[in-house]
C-alpha cells in the first residue's frame, strides 16, 4: 500500500536554537516561522516493502535513516513488516533550506496514516517535533508560534496566509550539504558560548514583539525584530568553540544588499539559518525588485521565490 503527503518547509522569524532536552529533542526556546508554499517535499510511504529504505531525490539518505527508523517503529511497532520511503523535493536538501523540517513533517503525516492511526494535529506536530524540532512547525498554515509546554511543544497558527501575503526571496550562494548539521551545532552552541544563556533568557521579549508585529501587520517591527534575533543566534554560533560560521562572502553582500533596499522604502527583511542562504521575507509588490537586487550580487547562484502556504497534508 502506498500514502503519501507533502509539506513545505518554514522558515523561522524568532529562531530555535538549543535544546533543552536533547533525547526528547524539546526545544530550548520558543520560536515563529512562516511556512512557504512554493517549496515542497513529498513523501510516499510503501508498506510491505523488502527491506527499509529511504531514498531523497532518487537517491540512498544514510543520515536520516535511524530517525526514520524510530518513527516507523513507534507507528507501527518494532515487529513491523519492512517499509520503504521515498521523498523528492523541488528545492536544495540539507543546505539550510529547512529541507528537514518538511522531510519530517511529511513523514509523520504519510506514516501515520499508513500505520492506520488517527493523531491530532497536536500530536502530529509533537512527534515531528521529536524527530527534528522545526518540522513541528510545517504542520501549520502561514504565521506559526511554537511554544515549550511543560514535556511537549504547543504550535498554532497565528495567522492565516491570506491576511497577510508574504513572499519570500530566497538567494542561494552555495548549494552543497552544510558543514555541521543543526542538532550537533546546537549542543556545541549550548556547551560553549557564552552568548547562550543571555540567548535563551531574551527569547521571549523577541517572541512577543513579533507576535505583536504579525498581529498589527507591522513591517518594520517585524523587520527589525527578526534580523535582530537572526543576527544573535548567529552571534551565538559564532561564539560557540569550535566557532560555527555558516556565512560566505555572498550571504554578507546580500544583507547589505537587502538593507539597502529598505533604505530605499522597500519592506524586506532578511533571515538566515544553518547555511549560506539568504531569505528576504517582503511585500508581493516588491518581489521583482528585491529578486532583481540579490541576483546582481557576485555568488548568488540562484534565486527562488515563495509565497506562503499551507501545513502538511495527505496527497493522493
Ligand atoms: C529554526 N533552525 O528555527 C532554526 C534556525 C536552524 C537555524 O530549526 O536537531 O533541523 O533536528 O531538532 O529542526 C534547524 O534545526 O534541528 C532549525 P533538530 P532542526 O528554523
Amino acid at each position: 500500500m502506498r500514502v503519501s503527503a507533502r509539506a513545505h518547509p518554514n522558515i523561522a522569524l524568532v529562531k530555535y536554537w538549543g535544546k533543552r532536552d536533547s533525547e526528547r529533542n524539546l526545544p530550548a526556546v520558543g520560536s515563529i516561522s512562516i511556512t512557504l508554499g512554493d517549496l515542497w517535499t513529498d513523501m510516499h510511504i510503501d508498506t510491505d516493502a523488502r527491506a527499509d529504505g529511504l531514498t531523497v531525490n532518487g537517491e540512498q539518505a544514510e543520515s536520516m535513516m535511524p530517525r526514520m527508523s524510530a518513527a516507523l517503529d513507534q507507528l507501527f511497532g518494532t515487529d513491523r513488516s519492512r517499509v520503504s520511503v521515498t521523498s523528492e523535493s523541488n528545492f536544495p536538501v540539507a543546505a539550510g533550506l529547512a529541507s528537514s523540517a518538511a522531510a519530517f513533517a511529511s513523514l509523520v503525516v504519510a506514516a501515520t496514516a499508513a500505520s492506520g492511526k488517527e493523531l491530532s494535529k497536536d500530536a502530529l506536530a509533537n512527534f515531528a517535533g521529536s524527530l527534528s524540532g522545526s518540522a513541528a512547525r510545517s504542520l501549520y498554515d502561514g504565521f506559526v508560534e511554537l511554544k515549550n509546554a511543560g514535556d511537549r511543544v504547543a504550535v498554532r497558527s497565528i495567522r492565516d496566509t491570506e491576511s497577510w501575503p508574504l513572499s519570500v526571496v530566497i538567494a542561494i550562494t552555495a548549494s552543497g550539504p552544510k558543514p555541521v548539521g543543526s542538532g550537533e551545532a546546537m549542543e556545541i552552541s549550548r556547551r560553549t558560548s557564552p552568548f547562550y544563556v543571555r540567548w535563551v533568557d531574551e527569547q521571549g521579549e523577541d517572541l512577543a514583539r513579533a507576535r505583536d508585529a504579525i498581529a498589527a501587520r507591522d513591517f518594520p517591527a517585524l523587520a527589525e525584530t527578526a534580523e535582530h534575533n537572526c543576527l544573535k543566534m548567529h552571534s551565538v554560533m559564532w561564539s560557540s568553540r569550535p566557532p560555527m560560521v555558516y556565512w560566505n562572502a555572498a550571504t554578507l553582500d546580500c544583507m547589505h544588499a537587502v538593507r539597502r533596499l529598505r533604505a530605499d522604502g522597500v519592506n524586506v527583511f532578511f533571515t538566515i539559518d544553518a547555511g549560506p542562504q539568504v531569505k528576504a521575507v517582503c511585500s508581493p509588490e516588491d518581489v521583482d525588485r528585491v529578486r532583481d537586487a540579490l541576483s546582481k550580487v557576485e555568488g548568488v547562484e540562484d534565486i527562488m521565490t515563495s509565497g506562503l502556504g499551507s501545513g502538511a497534508h495527505l496527497i493522493e
